[in-house]
């Protein structure tokens, strides 16, 4: 029952008044994790053992030595069997007679994954089936004093999918991205855990967040939003939209509080109901202190916290919440345009140019994600210059700490719902299901300023007009209904009733687009329409300077495959795996194509032998890099018209060959290191036009002030270092825009000089900034005489670090410290280059302290 309290009833603004001992008042509401020891079994053995929650059954039998771990060599294909099965999870737990008396006695279930049968005392009281959803179930009918018994029975998830795949026409299994989606897509459960092009096929069953008893008192806060209203310098105004709970009780008090309890509004109702009540109250932020992304050179984003309290009539604190909030605007421009429709954010009134990465969940065996390391990802999209990250479809909504830290860190979150690259069922029951899911995902996140856009699903629309399911009757033979039913199932879920409905009533304040891209990249409205998911380049295996022809408008996907770095593979391979090739590096490399597609690009770069695996690593590396640096780059370069460059993917969900600019777990690649240049709020950027043979140097700055300062090009010989010519020059960019600096021909730079020996050298200094060199090669690397590298060397060691100072005699390509020890850290800098007389110094670091014996560093180089 709904019931609407509007402030008209009684409103006490009490500006100023400090609230303190409300603040340190307990709440009446009390929750307690559920962390009993809890055990579980396979169902049909006797055997019980001992289990940990929040967990998944793959991670507990690997605890209890039953199981291999699945990461390791050919782990995976043997670890299968897990799925069919049936798993059961027992423990006890005590309640007291003051528990049972409580108005209600809830026992909440954050995620259970998936088909979950709960008894308590042996009744059942939950029959869960969606991984996404949080169940809340009163169990005073059946919990007793003293010691209750709790099961939870999971039923196979794959076991579940074909049954209900019966009821439906065949949905594509689509073999290009090695996904089952034909059992995926009717169980609301991470679709990346049937597998997908990067990720092994674990479909893992368990108790994955945390369960809580929930003592409730007589009324509750369910969910507060914060709506801000307007935004002017002087001052931020808000709407709270309170809704409580109410057991039993008519009248109560709703005070909004800050961190150290000053009020910032109350409102008292004295008519409350039984059921669902809201309660809208308005409050105002005095000159606010804006939340700005990362990298716009703007002091840290300022968070404001929001507690609010309920008060009962006795004066007792019945709940609390506590939000952060954000004082920015979020608009999504999309308007037609001579070129077609725009598509940018606009943060604070500002149009921002969005650098990320999309990131996959970082674990197949999600309780092992912890806050720990969601701060590690997201410090890691910070130190790479990115102010945007896209949660992918295919994946999972992430845990508060993630958004929370998002917050903290100043990156914006373009959210997917849970929907990729498939068609779902098409009736109200698994409507009924996606609105629960959807509601409730978007209560939790809608407070967080970092989130920017709702996102329908990733490239589901693409599929049905571009992917030739539709018309390919042979292995879809779809009827004139079938056709009908799946094209439905889009346009509720996504674009007309479900997901827009749950907006609608949830959260209109940001922008909602129903499937990413707009339009596939084989349809040239992709080209001057809407976000684009550029896949020319690798699945189109098409050059990389295709890139620089077809930027888009805003590119959210995009990427190259390199191999996971030496070091990480010797950490999960045994050693007779170590050989390219090997069935162990068959098993972590999933994309249909093999390893096919990054050899090809390879043969277009660099001279490599496999035999060598770890230089071919290096070499796999530097070509995703320097391919994925054009498009960082050139989307750059193209502003206003491209406004976003969010590469795929940032992280790895296991050890794997990928797309990823870091290997499990964090590793960085080499595309990492140029992340964090490519993206750095001013950079000088070449551009080659290898059809015009002319070179650009573009001058971009995506911070909100003028950029001055100054360059030098010059023509270097690169074994010598001697300078063939140079120029000096100023440089002025305006706020937030990119300007070409330079544009000549090839033919003009060489002045006759051999394009195999010479190179162009460019350093430059931003005035009340740093300083940057790098290099713009004429050629493929397999065309140039690099020389033999020669360098001077010096170590220094700090405890379990070392720092190297590396001086180059000649030039350096692609510079790589490698040591027989792992390192502990990513090193402060790798696959840079060096001209001549250049010095750099190196930091190394280890888990404890080594003799340089045992590190036996090297300077590895390209040669
Ligand atoms: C994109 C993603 C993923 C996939 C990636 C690489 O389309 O949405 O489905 O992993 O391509 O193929």
């Amino acid at each position: 029952m709904k019931f609407f309290c509007y402030l008209s009833l009684t409103l006490f603004t009490l500006v100023s008044c400090v609230n303190e001992s409300i603040l340190e008042k307990k709440s009446l509401r009390a929750t307690n994790e559920l962390e009993s020891s809890w055990q579980f079994r396979q169902v049909g053995k006797e055997q019980w053992y001992s289990a940990t929650v929040p967990g998944v059954v793959h991670t507990d039998l690997l605890a209890n030595k039953s199981i291999e771990d699945p990461y390791i060599s050919t782990n995976e294909k043997d670890l299968q069997w897990i799925e069919n099965e049936s798993w059961e999870y027992k423990t006890t737990f005590n309640l007291t007679a003051k528990q049972l008396e409580s108005p209600a006695l809830y026992l909440n279930f954050e995620g259970l994954d998936t088909y979950a049968k709960v008894y308590l005392n042996d009744m059942l009281i939950l029959n869960a089936d969606n991984m996404f959803v949080e169940w809340r179930v009163d169990i005073i009918p059946c919990a007793k004093e003293g010691a209750n018994t709790m099961r939870v029975v999971f039923e196979s998830a794959y076991l579940r999918g074909i049954e209900l795949a019966k009821l439906y026409p065949k949905l594509p299994a689509d073999n290009d991205k090695g996904v089952d989606y034909k059992t995926s897509v009717f169980t609301r459960k991470a679709p990346y855990h049937f597998g997908w092009d990067w990720g092994p096929r674990f479909l893992t069953a368990g108790i994955w967040k945390p369960i809580f008893i929930d003592e409730m008192p007589s009324m509750i806060i369910d969910n507060v939003q914060y709506i801000q209203e307007s935004q002017t310098d002087t001052l931020a105004t808000f709407t709270a939209k309170v809704t409580l709970e109410v057991i039993n009780a008519t009248a109560g008090k709703v005070v909004l509080l800050d961190s150290v309890g000053n009020e910032y509004a109350a409102t008292l109702v004295d008519s409350l109901k039984v059921g669902e009540n809201i309660i809208f109250i308005p409050f105002s932020i005095k000159n606010p202190k804006l939340w700005w992304p990362a990298g716009m050179n703007q002091p840290k984003p300022t968070l404001y916290d929001l507690n609010a309290v309920l008060i009962g009539a006795d004066d007792a604190v019945y709940d609390k919440t506590h939000d952060r909030l954000g004082v920015r605007t979020v608009e999504l421009v999309r308007e037609k345009d001579a070129a077609g429709e725009s598509f940018f954010f606009k943060v604070n009134g500002e149009p921002l140019f969005m650098k990320g990465a999309n990131i996959i969940p970082q674990d197949m065996f999600l309780p092992n994600v912890t806050k720990e390391r969601y701060h590690k990802l997201v410090d890691i999209a910070v130190e790479s210059n990115m102010n945007m990250l896209r949660v992918w479809g295919g994946g999972i909504y992430e845990d508060d700490d993630f958004y929370d830290y998002c917050d903290e860190q100043g990156v914006m979150i373009w959210q997917d719902f849970i929907f990729a690259c498939s068609f779902y069922p098409w009736d109200e029951q698994f409507y009924d299901s996606v609105r629960e899911e959807a509601r409730q995902n978007v209560r939790r996140l809608r407070n967080h300023p970092s989130l920017a856009v709702w996102c329908g699903n990733n490239e589901i629309d693409e599929a049905w007009h571009r992917w030739g399911y539709k018309e390919n009757a042979k292995d879809y033979p779809w009827s004139v209904e079938d056709k009908k039913n799946i094209r439905k199932g889009i346009d509720d879920l996504f674009f007309d009733k479900v997901l827009p409905g749950v907006l609608e009533q949830e959260d209109t304040t940001r922008p909602y687009h129903p499937s990413s891209p707009l339009y596939g990249w084989g349809d040239s409205r992709s080209q001057h329409s809407g976000d684009v998911h550029y896949w020319g380049v690798f699945h189109g295996e098409e050059p990389f300077s295709v890139y620089k022809d077809k930027p888009g408008r805003f590119s959210n996907e995009y990427g190259h495959q390199s191999l996971a770095g030496y070091d990480t593979w010797k950490r999960w391979f045994n050693d007779d795996d170590m050989v390219y090739l090997s069935e162990a590096f068959k098993v972590h490399q999933k994309n249909p194509k093999g390893y096919r597609v990054i050899k090809d690009y390879m043969s277009r770069e660099v001279k490599f032998d496999t035999t060598d695996l770890r230089d071919y690593i290096y070499k796999s590396q530097l070509v995703q890099a320097d391919g994925i640096r054009i498009a960082m780059e050139g989307h750059r370069q193209n502003r206003p018209f491209t406004m976003g460059s969010l590469f795929w993917q940032l992280n790895d969900c296991w050890p794997v060959t990928s797309w990823s600019s870091m290997d499990y777990p964090y590793n960085y690649k080499a595309l990492q290191f140029f992340a964090i240049h490519s993206f750095a709020p001013t950079i000088l950027s070449f551009n080659f036009m290898d059809k015009e043979q002319r070179v650009e140097l573009w001058g971009i700055t995506d911070e909100l002030t003028d950029k001055k300062g100054n360059y030098e090009l010059s023509l270097i010989e690169m074994k010598s270092g001697n300078v063939f010519w140079s120029e000096k020059r100023v440089f002025d960019i305006p706020a937030n825009t990119s300007v070409e600096l330079v544009n000549k021909s090839v033919k003009e730079l060489l002045d006759g000089k051999s394009a195999k020996d010479y190179v162009l050298k460019l350093v430059y200094n931003i005035e009340g900034g740093e300083s940057f060199s790098k290099m713009f090669y004429f050629l493929p690397y397999k065309d140039i005489n690099f020389p033999a590298p020669k360098f001077d060397i010096e170590y220094v060691q700090k405890g379990n670090k070392v720092e190297v100072t590396i001086t180059a005699n000649t030039l350096l390509k692609a510079v790589l410290l490698e040591s027989d020890v792992l390192q502990s850290e990513n090193p402060t800098d790798a696959y840079f280059d060096m001209y001549p007389g250049e010095s750099k110094v190196i930091t190394l670091t280890f888990d404890k302290v080594y003799t340089l014996e045992e590190l036996n560093l090297r300077v590895k180089s390209l040669v």
